[in-house]
């Protein structure tokens, strides 16, 4: 067909993969939304969830904001007139305008994530909101951020992870605490049982006996929160078999002897105790990692909790008596940020704009700051859902009733957080603009091309901050840059040698010829130079100068932890709103042990009340043997609008503030399972 055409793009959703799309066009019209047979990780098939969004409600005219919205309703009922971009604009710069003259700036509050991690869609609308001098809802305060600082306080950098490619060179690869199988599904079906295939050994350490845990050679199903124990039992399993390098202590590592005493403590049998691991197990685990090479994939999920910083310290003392650093198939791997693909993200966020660095509070502190006038004047929601996605659930969505909070949302659905805005404005998606996107695991670079038109009056993030800067009547140049000069501007900042068309032609290029050795030549970024485990830092900070073996204490009085980690058919709370995914989420469920669920007397499909101090959310009970008993297993996402009592998990989890870095603690959460009628 002569008007048939198909555009290479990728996906940047906030995942491990950053898959190759194809997009099939007629007429420059988007026929179809598929997985690229030629990229390397995605090899022809998106995941389930992209796969039904993107041809379903990513594209669905009926679903998509397609035009600025102001409020007609009350706050919380969704109801809106359509407005031009003028006039939206203008009313915002009125409002901001008028809290920049009388001092208030620092009252406008602005919360993003990861809508987008384009680097243009993600970052780019930092520069206005520099300029402004608006306060940031820290990112990274709902996600990882307790896990970076724990690994920037030991290594000097949480952003330079082991090059997967070196996998060949390992025996061993250790999981702890992430599910690939839901979270970054081509990795776990390509990459790891790849090196699977070709001899490593996987071991997996979760709560929960998910897909890539019953792949794995070994499970180490730990209790939530015992981390830190368990990888003190494996320091003691390799200095008990005299498996650790004393040379490499000695010149690398700063506060080994000092753990001396902990780690002589922890015994495996010890440590069986506290975390529920056979011993057996423990020492068969150590050995293996200790053994090496090896890497281990530091996920997100186990420092989503109280001590989850000193887990992350725990883990990172793991790997330092082990000396798997500094050669091929060894190594940790967090997140591989853009700084080591070249990337400064100052060129995209333009820190020099702002008068002073603006201020920024943590998500946990979020409720609590919007229900207060004094610190919360207005309020801007990009790239995220914060109604769905954030704590203290029941609180933030009172908070956003606010008649005197200035509520701007920018998005590309109606969401339960949009639902509380004054002014809607409708973003571009991913199919609808151009951008450059960096996989978090993979050492790529990876066009976003421009596939179609966005709905309606819809413009990607970028245009609509160059246009509200202009009604501000910001002048800076930088305010102003086009996407196609920064994207020129970045990718001549990276190993790739091409411009953005060629990068297009090809989708995602291999920027390092030869797989990188993490901290090859056993630099590291802290004051000492050396691999901190007694760490300055952390006492400057009134934390322990050394991580300690803890382990939180199981639930008491019948309560349930539970865990909310990342579901198959969603991407945080996105897609909950395509008719398909409602179909194979179906309704809510807290998936129990059997002896939770006997104790109870409960059995498959009885309703109940996850109830606990900060709210209640209705589910249905199922019997799962992948969870523990005193766990309850209930995936993210769900929309709340769309969920029996108007609430998703997060209904149930307080603000309460990591050891590290006052990030989330969503996996610390208990609940008590109520019988409905009990609850009246
Ligand atoms: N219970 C529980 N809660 C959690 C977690 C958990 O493990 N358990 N995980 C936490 C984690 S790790 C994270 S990262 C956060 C994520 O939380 P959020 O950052 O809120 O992520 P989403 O809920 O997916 O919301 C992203 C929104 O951006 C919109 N969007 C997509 N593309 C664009 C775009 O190009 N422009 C604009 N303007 N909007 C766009 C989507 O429609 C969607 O509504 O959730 C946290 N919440
Ligand atoms: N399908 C899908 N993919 C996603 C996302 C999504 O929502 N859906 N979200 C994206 C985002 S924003 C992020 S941050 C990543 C997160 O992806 P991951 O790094 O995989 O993290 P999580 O899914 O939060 O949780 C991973 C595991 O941590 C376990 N866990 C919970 N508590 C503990 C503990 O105390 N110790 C240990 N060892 N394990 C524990 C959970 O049981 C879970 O299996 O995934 C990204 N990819
Ligand atoms: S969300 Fe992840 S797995 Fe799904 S298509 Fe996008 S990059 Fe691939
Ligand atoms: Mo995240």
């Amino acid at each position: 067909m002569a008007d048939a055409d198909v555009i290479k793009t990728t996906c940047p959703r906030d995942c491990y993969d950053a898959c190759g799309v194809v997009v099939s066009r007629k007429g420059g019209t988007i026929q179809k939304v598929l997985g690229d047979p030629e990229h390397a990780i995605t090899r022809g098939a998106l995941c389930g969830k992209c796969a039904i969004a993107y041809n379903g409600a990513w594209r669905a005219p009926d679903l998509r904001l397609a035009t600025p919205l102001k409020r007609v309703g009350a706050k919380g009922e969704g109801a809106f007139a359509p407005i031009s971009w003028d006039e939206a604009l203008g009313l915002i710069a009125d409002r901001f305008g008028a809290l920049a003259a009388e001092g208030a700036v620092r009252t406008i509050l602005h919360t993003h994530y990861t809508g987008t991690v384009g680097l243009v869609g993600g970052w780019y609308p930092i520069r206005f909101f520099n300029r402004l001098g608006a306060t940031e809802v820290d990112p990274d305060t709902v996600c990882n951020k307790a896990g970076h600082v724990a690994l920037e306080m030991t290594f000097g950098n949480s952003l330079e992870g082991f090059d997967p490619r070196t996998a060949s060179a390992a025996r061993t690869i250790v999981v702890w605490g992430a599910n690939p199988s839901f979270s970054a599904p081509h990795q776990n079906k390509g990459w790891l049982k790849a090196a699977q295939a070709a001899g490593a050994r996987i071991i997996a350490v979760d709560p929960i006996a998910h897909d890539t845990a019953r792949a794995a050679d070994l499970h180490l199903q730990l209790r939530p929160g015992s981390d830190a124990a368990l990888a003190f039992a494996f320091i003691h399993v390799l200095k008990r078999d005299g498996m650790v390098d004393e040379a490499f202590l000695a010149a690398h590592v700063l506060g080994a002897e000092a753990l001396a005493p902990a780690i002589a403590d922890m015994t495996p049998e010890r440590a069986e105790a506290l975390c529920g691991v056979p011993a057996a197990r423990i020492e068969e685990a150590a050995r293996a990692y200790g053994a090496g090479p090896s890497l281990l994939w530091l996920g997100q999920g186990v420092q989503r909790q109280p001590y989850g910083g000193n887990a992350f310290r725990a883990l990172a003392a793991l790997v330092a008596f082990s000396g798997n650093l500094g050669r091929p198939g060894a190594g940790f791997l967090y997140m591989n940020g853009p700084g080591g693909r070249g990337i400064d993200m100052a060129t995209i966020t333009c820190p020099e704009l702002a008068a002073d660095a603006p201020p920024a509070i943590s998500h946990m502190d979020l409720a609590a700051t919007l229900e207060d006038a004094g610190r919360a004047r207005a309020f801007v929601n990009w790239n995220n859902n914060p109604a769905a996605s954030s704590p203290e659930q029941a609180r933030l969505r009172q908070a956003l009733k606010r008649e005197d909070l200035f509520h701007v949302a920018v998005e590309l659905f109606h969401t339960d957080t949009t639902a509380y805005a004054d002014i809607v404005l409708p973003a571009a998606s991913f199919l609808e603009c151009d951008d450059l996107v960096l996989s978090y695991f993979d050492l790529t670079v990876s066009a976003q091309v421009k596939a179609g038109d966005p709905p309606g009056a819809a413009l990607p993030n970028s245009e609509i901050f160059r246009r509200l800067a202009a009604a501000m009547g910001f002048t800076e140049p930088e305010l102003f840059e086009s996407d196609a000069d920064l994207i020129a501007r970045l990718l001549a900042q990276t190993p790739f040698a091409g411009t953005f068309a060629d990068l297009s032609a090809i989708g995602t290029a291999t920027v390092f010829p030869e797989p990188k050795v993490q901290f090859e030549g056993l630099a590291f970024g802290t004051p000492s130079g050396r691999i901190e485990l007694a760490s300055a830092q952390a006492e400057a900070l009134g934390l322990p100068r050394l991580p300690l073996a803890h382990a939180d204490a199981p639930p008491q009085d019948g309560l349930v932890r539970i865990l909310s980690p990342a579901s198959q058919w969603q991407m945080n709370s996105s897609y909950g709103n395509d008719p398909m995914i409602q179909r194979r989420l179906g309704p809510p469920t807290v998936a129990l042990h059997p002896d939770d669920a006997a104790r109870r007397g409960l059995a498959e499909g009885d309703q109940v009340l996850l109830a606990n101090g900060e709210g209640r959310v209705p589910v249905s009970v199922t019997i799962s043997d992948r969870t523990l008993p005193g766990v309850g297993l209930m995936h993210k996402g769900r929309w709340p609008g769309h969920s029996p009592g108007d609430a998703n998990v997060n209904a149930l989890v307080p603000g309460r503030k990591s050891d590290i870095a006052e990030s989330t603690t969503v996996h610390g959460t208990e609940a008590r399972l109520v019988r409905p009628e009990a609850a009246e």
